[in-house]
């Protein structure tokens, strides 16, 4: 009752941000990313008889705490689907994602977790009922089951059984590249969950982001498609944009971003202005993603280098969705 699974992180271009039930993760918006070829986590989980609780190993270290309930309550979510609620697991997870890089590794790991349990404990589910499994775990994660692009529908029922990812457009549809780009200091004061919560419940800007989310998902879904670079970069600049814009208006008010931060958007502003079509998103922390076109790659990995307090850039192409080992 082993086995090993693969995902990996993706990057959204609509951004998920605000629940509208914390303890399933659904989401009060739909959203949609690009998964990515470089940032990954490989989980094995072994489901053993005679174990009296789970064991859960991160990079051969031994986790306890919070970190550790948020992996058994996913499990027990697994057991229950089986039926086997008294049957504990040893899970062993190597992480591929600096976590400097501002990647949540909760997306590969909830997902990575997600599939080599189920498959581990003898359930045999389609991608969409894994999406939705995953969701609950962490909901950036339900659209990394995924390679290319993919879509988190939302759904509108209470029970979840209509909000899980599906397929957009597979990697190979087109080969746009993101330059992870790694501040000297990162520390995030707000996590997402409590970023998103206090958002949602006191930001008067919140409506006018759910409000607009149908048309930026519209508009990006053609340009996908269609290949339009310019229009994919700058509706999901602009969405990027609108949810942070939210957080400076919740109470009390916050934002993620660094100057550094401001320093790599200028800086992607200036590269337009020279002819370099390069265009910025950001997460629920100070770092920057930065996507062009793979012709592009090496003037745009040089100009950011350059920026003061950027101390590394990290380039990663459309990546695959979950593979088993
Ligand atoms: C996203 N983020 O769409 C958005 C954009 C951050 C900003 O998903 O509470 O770790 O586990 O569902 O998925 C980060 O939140 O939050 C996130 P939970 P998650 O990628």
């Amino acid at each position: 009752m082993k086995a090993t699974a693969k995902a990996h992180t993706n990057i959204a271009l609509i951004k998920y941000w605000g629940k509208r039930d914390e303890r399933l993760i659904l989401p009060t918006n739909s959203s949609l990313s690009l998964t990515l070829d470089g940032f990954s986590t490989t989980t094995t989980v072994a489901f053993q008889e005679g174990l009296s609780e789970d064991l859960f190993m991160l990079d051969n270290q031994l986790v306890e705490g919070e970190a550790f309930r948020r992996v058994t309550k996913f499990l027990d979510l697994i057991r229950q689907l089986a039926g086997k609620e008294q049957l504990y697991a040893k899970v062993n997870s190597i992480n591929d994602v600096p976590t400097a890089a501002g990647f949540a590794s909760s997306a590969s790991g909830f997902a990575a977790l997600a599939a080599a349990g189920t498959k581990a404990i003898g359930l045999d589910l389609d991608d969409q009922a894994l999406s939705r499994l995953t969701r609950q775990g962490s909901g950036s994660a339900c659209r990394s089951i995924y390679g290319g692009f993919a879509e988190w529908e939302m759904g509108e029922q209470a029970d979840g059984s209509d909000s899980f990812a599906v397929p957009i457009a597979p990697a190979r549809h087109w080969d746009v590249r993101v330059a992870a780009v790694v501040l000297s200091s990162t520390m995030k004061k707000v996590s997402s969950r409590a970023g998103m919560k206090r958002t949602v419940e006191t930001s008067p800007f919140y409506s006018g982001w759910i409000d607009s989310i149908p048309n930026d998902l519209k508009q990006i879904k053609e340009a996908i498609e269609g290949k339009d670079f310019e229009k994919a970069g700058s509706i999901a600049e602009a969405n990027c944009l609108k949810m942070h814009a939210t957080t400076l208006a919740a109470n009390p008010p916050f934002t993620y971003w660094h100057d550094t931060t401001m320093r790599v958007m200028h800086a992607i502003q200036d590269m337009r202005a020279d002819g370099i079509p390069a265009y910025f998103t950001i997460d629920a922390g100070p770092n920057v993603k930065v996507l062009y076109l793979p012709e592009d790659e090496a003037r745009v990995k040089q100009r950011l280098s350059e920026i003061s307090g950027v101390s590394d850039v990290i380039l990663s192409k459309p990546g695959q969705g979950i593979s088993y080992l």
